[in-house]
């Protein structure tokens, strides 16, 4: 096998006293933080999409990274050469997982049949790769938004045929998952929205992509796919409303149609600012619902208002991010780099600057947040701003045990109950300032 990433050397832990830009600085795979490796803190997974896929195409230019690894793109050659460059990078920097949609791993034929044989040549090929090493698949998905045929939805479609077309993908889409060993399924429900109510059923609609997910559970159930599935919330972009806006909305949907057992949610940090929220409070609102599965990991720009998928390198995102996995006593998924490359970052060394950046910013988050939560002072201020509750009124509300009347002579005989107590949101933020940069 010829070498494609030439002079990259495998990436070791120097240390951040390292200045060597192949190397990490914070990411030591084995150094153990409360009680785990950071390699089983932090499953990382390369996006065969960004990664091996996208070449820097925006709306106002074409490619200025040549991703043809030595073979000619849409062709199946190109396609095993991508499995050979991805297997070498994740190895090269140690990375056990990947994610993939259906049509990033073959051109996609005008027939599904030929699509599925070429799906079955590249997943037997990329079997064959996998044999030897600890590399797996995180979760897979199927593209249900590049096809001109999915410009109405594709479970929300209003055309029978594109739904079947869409169940399809789904099925075979998860056979490859299965086949891969994958740990998850995900929807990204990227067309399932609309742009205006003139001619849109939304009941319906919503109804339709619930169908498709619960046929889609009961088949990977029935070909032995034990992972969870995954539901990836975001507002808008391409649609102008979405149907999975974000974590409190996607989980709403799924209890509304009872899927909540099966499903769990994907959240991406650039998705969740999106929709006006921080990344930590998707997070939250996830894990408080036992359905903190997995997360796409980028950042965005605030200062723009898409989803620019940049490699993460905020520490205090990282961080909080972190405080709130370790909370969650970590996922069932992993951290997908859902992330790619500025266009002006061609080269083949940027590809590993990027995942070098991106696996030491969340390193450097799992280290602040663990000495966060050894440290006890958020811990403690949040345990006794609530301490009023532990009193004897506080049960009884807490049990169910009192009635709007009771309170209203309760309030009568106070007179006016004191202030409730000082937030201290900046003693705390200094507090994590302290902690950051000791
Ligand atoms: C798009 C996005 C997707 C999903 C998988 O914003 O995040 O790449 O992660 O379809
Ligand atoms: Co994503």
């Amino acid at each position: 096998m010829t070498e494609i990433f030439k002079n990259i050397p495998e990436i070791k832990f120097e240390g951040k006293n390292s200045e060597n830009p192949l190397a990490f600085k914070y990411y030591d795979a084995d150094r153990v933080i409360m009680g785990k490796k950071m390699s089983e803190h932090l499953p990382f997974a390369m996006a065969w999409w960004h990664n091996l896929c996208a070449g820097g195409t925006d709306m106002f230019g074409r490619d200025t990274a040549d991703k043809s690894f030595g073979a000619e793109k849409g062709t199946m050659e190109h396609a095993k050469a991508k499995v050979d460059a991805g297997f070498e990078f994740m190895k090269k920097l140690g990375i056990k997982y990947f994610c993939f949609h259906d049509v990033d791993l073959v051109p996609e034929a005008d027939d599904i049949k030929e699509t599925n044989r070429r799906l079955d040549e590249i997943s037997d090929y990329i079997l064959e790769k996998m044999q030897g090493t600890d590399i797996k698949c995180l979760w897979g998905t199927a593209n249900m938004f590049g096809n001109p045929r999915f410009m109405n939805g594709a479970g929300s479609t209003n055309s029978v045929d594109v739904y079947a077309f869409a169940a399809a993908q789904v099925k075979k889409a998860l056979d490859l998952t299965v086949k891969l060993g994958g740990r998850g399924y995900v929807f990204w429900g990227g067309r399932e929205g609309y742009e205006t109510l003139l001619n849109t059923d939304v009941k319906f609609e919503q109804e339709n992509i619930a169908r498709l997910m619960h046929m889609a559970v009961d088949y990977g159930r029935s070909i032995g796919f034990k992972g969870d599935f995954y539901i990836e919330p975001k507002p808008k972009e391409p649609m102008k409303h979405q149907y999975d806006f974000d974590a409190a909305t996607a989980i709403g949907f799924l209890k509304q149609y009872g899927l909540d057992k099966d499903f769990k949610l994907n959240i991406e940090a650039n998705h969740a600012t999106l929709a006006g929220h921080t990344f930590q409070h998707d997070l939250r609102i996830s894990a408080i619902n036992g359905m903190l599965g997995s997360i796409d990991a980028n950042q965005g720009d605030t200062l723009l208002g898409w989803d620019t998928d940049e490699f993460p390198f905020n520490v205090y995102e990282a961080t909080l991010c972190m405080y709130e996995v370790l909370k969650n006593g970590g996922l069932t998924g992993g951290f997908n780099f859902d992330s790619k490359n500025r266009r002006p970052s061609y080269t083949m060394e940027d590809m590993f600057y990027a995942y070098i950046l991106g696996m030491d910013t969340f390193a450097l988050g799992l280290i602040k947040a663990a000495e966060m939560i050894e440290d006890g002072r958020i811990d403690k201020f949040v345990e006794e701003k609530y301490a009023s509750w532990n009193s004897e009124l506080g049960q009884k509300i807490r049990n169910k045990e009192t009635t709007l009347e009771e309170l209203f002579h309760y309030a009568e005989k106070l007179g006016a109950p004191e202030l409730p107590g000082s937030g201290r949101q900046e003693l705390l933020e200094g507090v994590m300032n302290n902690i950051l940069f000791k």
